[in-house]
């Protein structure tokens, strides 16, 4: 619970850093450039991003736009050269605009504050949903009837999202929230009949929260009886598996706003079986020592 509060209470943390800066930033000001300006030219205008097929990207692309920044720029990478950028300035202190989302341990090992995101590009009330291939109902309706009652929190996912971080192969780091957590695992399974080996294919896209989640429900499936096939390959490729059936099911589309493209591309050959997390968010973030930036329309000079 002390997680999910840590993981939840950024908001209020953000908030609270609004009002002290607001107080606090008057007198060191640069009338002229203002300290914005400032802010801009100690990270290079630039934002440090994550693989290119990523809703974030997509998403980011778009603040630059609408909050007008042309002179930013956003790098990819990938989630995991997004955090040790991250490491890296932040063990020197100094100033970095990272893309972030909830739930992520980055959260618990660093102080971040989300920046206030006025226009909500990134969106308001995100969740997490359970994707399947057409016709899996009828093919595996054992598989089916629990990804239709999976649903589970943010705390859940972060607990082994740090576990894995803290060196702990990801099938034990879920092993261990299951064990930890059978009545969870028992509202998606109870009563659903066992199978005998069948194969089943999940894909998903290389995020650490996306780890965490694929790792856990392929021990669920183990246990039910099934053979589970985990592929993790590129946003794209993820929706256009369970699309086109090579994949049976994802539990990594986030949703309304941050795969919403993907989802209108594969209209009709998705089956959008449930939502299986409610309450995660993304958007741009920075170290809370860099108390004047509070905004994305911060960003700007
Ligand atoms: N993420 C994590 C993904 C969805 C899950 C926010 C990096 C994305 O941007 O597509």
């Amino acid at each position: 619970m002390t997680l999910l509060k840590k993981v939840t209470g950024i908001g209020t943390a953000a908030l609270l850093a609004l009002g002290l800066a607001a107080c606090s930033s008057d007198s060191n000001e640069d009338k002229t450039t203002g300290t914005n300006a400032a802010v801009g030219e100690s990270v290079d205008h630039t934002i440090v991003g994550i693989d290119p097929g990523s809703g974030h990207m997509e998403l980011t692309a778009k603040v630059l736009q609408e909050y007008d920044l042309p002179d930013w720029n956003v790098t990819s990478g990938s989630g995991a050269t997004m955090t040790a950028a991250l490491k890296r300035a932040y063990d020197k202190e100094e100033p970095i605009i990272i893309t972030a989302w909830s739930p992520h341990w980055k959260f618990s090992k660093f102080d971040l504050k989300y920046l206030d995101d006025p226009k909500l590009i990134y969106g308001d009330a995100e969740e997490i949903h359970s994707i399947g291939r057409i016709g899996l109902k009828e093919d595996l309706p054992e598989a089916y009837a629990i990804f239709e009652r999976f649903e589970w929190d943010m705390d859940d996912m972060a607990q082994i999202m740090i576990a894995i971080e803290d060196g702990v192969k990801p099938e034990e780091a879920a092993q261990t929230w299951i064990d930890d957590n059978p009545e969870k695992v028992a509202e998606w399974t109870d009563g659903v009949a066992t199978v005998d080996g069948d194969t089943i294919k999940l894909a998903y896209a290389p995020w650490d929260s996306e780890l965490a989640s694929h790792n856990m429900m392929k021990i669920v499936l183990e246990d039910m009886g099934y053979t589970v096939q985990l592929a993790m390959v590129e946003p794209g490729p993820m929706f256009s598996a369970v699309a086109d059936g090579s994949a049976d099911a994802t539990f990594a589309a986030w949703l309304p706003n941050t795969h919403k493209t993907y989802v209108e591309k594969f209209d009709g050959q998705l089956d959008d079986i449930g939502v299986n997390m409610v309450g995660v968010k993304q958007g741009l973030a920075v170290p809370t020592y860099m108390e004047d930036v509070n905004s994305i329309e911060d960003l700007k000079k």
